[in-house]
């Protein structure tokens, strides 16, 4: 195993210098474009060694993926030993790593992180790795693998898959022949995992009107269709946007985040779907997940992740109640401040709630704390958690009736069902589908849970959007100082006006939400936000909010 100030380190470092450019590990890891990011992927690789190494040899993940940003960028996350997102102090020493700006640099900066977190070196360490389809990934695999080869790393390299899927063989890799095992360590072993328990949970059941799946031409493409052979005749998909080696494709015009922010059928659907036909909608990297349906009028409607959260937080409580746990098992719900309004009034009225910042790792750390915790992001990301102990009653409860029996087997199923690491579209839509076979719902029915607020997400491309800062799980602007206040002001204006402004982690821009009771006035607000954001901070004049050129 080479040492620190070995010439192995030196030598590769050279070969992956640094551009001038300051980096950071975000809200999804490290994201930008692809053509920056080769000395970021060959310094991630050593820290995931040394990762492994504090953590005893357990096996860390490592996914190359730039999921919904468009196909020019790209970026590198590290999972944790259980298939978490990265400890977060972990991620300032992504960041210090990043930016040293020489070979000499980088290794004093690593020498120093050895030493204050204490890591033994003559540990061993191991990673499993993956990327998307972007053409920029193998390059970047490249650069990753010099790191593992400086630090001697015993790495194992997933191919090209989804970023869930990664997350499960961390966890399965991790877990093999314990109590805890999560599955066979293999993709297949996820399919067979995943499509076993949807099986058994839709057994005898009609089969449901095929759904039109949008892969975005991405890696959930090449998954869907092996998820769909695993599924046979129990679910019906037809795959569309599927072109993975298309240039350009990726992302464009179709896919969960083209759904969520234009509000929009993908236009390379609008002659594929049917009304009353359901269709959802991956993301580049299929941890996202966008359902959608023609009303009776033909209108799209958007099935977001806040419908699916309220769909499978109200079947869980459900089965919970049906297996004779009410007073055991409680189940509560995580959502961000995007969550639609009308969402979070109707999750409040029958569930605890709570609204944290945006990502992954915040909200799943909050549904650890109950029970059973439904977490969504708007945008589609999200999962349910079954505490351990949960997970235990549910295996050694005793049914006192046949409904209770079968309400207890569903639940159990629905643990395997659901990819528990992190959100996974795929998983998702088969717990979507469960639901929906059980509750006999179409799109219609399940649509009208309640009615979305009209709201409204743009984009502004401001000089930094490093000086905005916020509180209140994002709800407020603390920085730039007094613009809040005038967010305020304007929001006043507006019947049920809500509206906050929060700098992106993964794309070079600040976003801002607006709702309001009507279209125009959520559209009004959102624009207006977005155009005092612009003037207050010196946005770039191409990217000023079109309504206010
Ligand atoms: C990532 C995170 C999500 C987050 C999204 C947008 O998603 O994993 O939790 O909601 O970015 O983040 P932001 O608004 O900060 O850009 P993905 O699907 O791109 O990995």
């Amino acid at each position: 195993m080479p040492g620190l100030s070995s010439d192995t380190i030196r030598q590769l470092s050279d070969l992956h210098p640094k551009p001038d450019i300051k980096f950071q590990y975000g809200t999804a890891g490290f994201r930008t474009v692809a053509t920056v990011l080769d000395s970021v992927l060959f310094r991630v690789g050593i820290l995931a060694g040394l990762r492994s190494k504090k953590l005893d040899g357990k096996t860390i993940g490592v996914m190359v993926t730039a999921s919904h940003n468009p196909e020019e960028d790209n970026g590198v996350k590290l999972v944790d030993p259980r298939g978490e997102m990265l400890e977060s102090s972990w991620e300032a020493h992504a960041t210090t790593l990043s930016n040293a700006s020489t070979t000499d640099d980088f290794i004093q900066v690593l020498e120093t992180f050895v030493q204050t977190a204490k890591i033994d070196l003559s540990k061993p360490s191991r990673v499993v790795y993956a990327r998307d389809t972007r053409p920029s990934g193998p390059a970047l695999i490249a650069a990753l693998e010099d790191g593992f080869k400086a630090i001697g790393v015993d790495a194992h390299d997933a191919g090209v898959t989804t970023t869930p899927i990664l997350h499960y063989l961390v966890r399965a890799i991790n877990t093999k022949g314990t109590p805890e095992s999560y599955g066979e360590d293999s993709e297949e072993g996820y399919f067979l995992k995943l499509s076993e328990a949807y099986k058994k949970l839709v057994a005898g059941r009609a089969t449901p009107e095929p759904l039109l799946l949008d892969c975005a031409n991405g890696v959930g493409a090449d998954a869907a269709k092996k998820l769909s052979k695993y599924l046979g005749d129990k679910l019906p998909i037809v795959l569309t946007n599927t072109a993975i080696g298309t240039p350009g494709a990726l992302n464009n015009a179709c896919g969960a985040d083209y759904v969520k922010t234009s509000q929009k059928l993908p236009p390379s659907l609008s002659n594929l779907l049917k009304p009353g036909q359901r269709g959802c909608s991956l993301d580049g990297d299929a941890d996202r997940l966008m359902y959608f349906h023609l009303d009776e009028r033909g209108q799209f409607r958007m099935l977001d992740g806040d419908k699916i959260a309220a769909l499978v937080a109200a079947f869980i409580v459900e089965l919970v109640k049906g297996a004779g746990l009410e007073e055991h098992i409680k189940v509560g719900v995580v959502q961000t401040a995007y969550a639609n309004g009308a969402s979070t009034k109707y999750l409040a009225d029958r569930l605890p709630v709570k609204c944290v910042p945006t990502g992954v790792k915040h909200l799943h750390h909050a549904a650890e704390h109950y029970d059973v915790g439904v977490y969504f992001e708007a945008n589609g990301h999200g999962t349910v958690l079954f505490s351990p102990s949960t997970q235990e009653m549910l295996s050694q409860h005793q049914p006192s009736t046949p409904a209770q029996s079968t309400a207890l087997n569903h639940l159990i199923n629905l643990t395997q069902v659901i990819n528990q690491t992190v959100g996974d579209a795929l998983s998702d839509m088969l717990l979507v589908e469960v639901v929906l076979s059980h509750k006999s719902y179409s799109g219609i029915e399940w649509d009208s849970l309640y009615t979305d607020l009209p709201n409204r997400l743009v984009k502004v491309k401001v000089a930094d959007r490093n000086i905005f800062r916020t509180e209140d799980a994002e709800r407020r602007l603390v920085s730039p100082v007094g613009l809040q206040d005038k967010i305020e002001g304007l929001v006043r204006r507006y019947e049920g006006g809500r509206s906050f402004v929060r700098p992106s982690g993964t794309e070079d821009v600040v976003r801002v939400y607006a709702e309001a009771v009507l279209r125009p006035q959520a559209d009004e607000l959102a624009f207006r936000v977005a155009g005092l954001v612009y003037d207050e901070t010196g946005g770039d004049p191409a990217s000023r909010p079109r309504e206010f050129i």
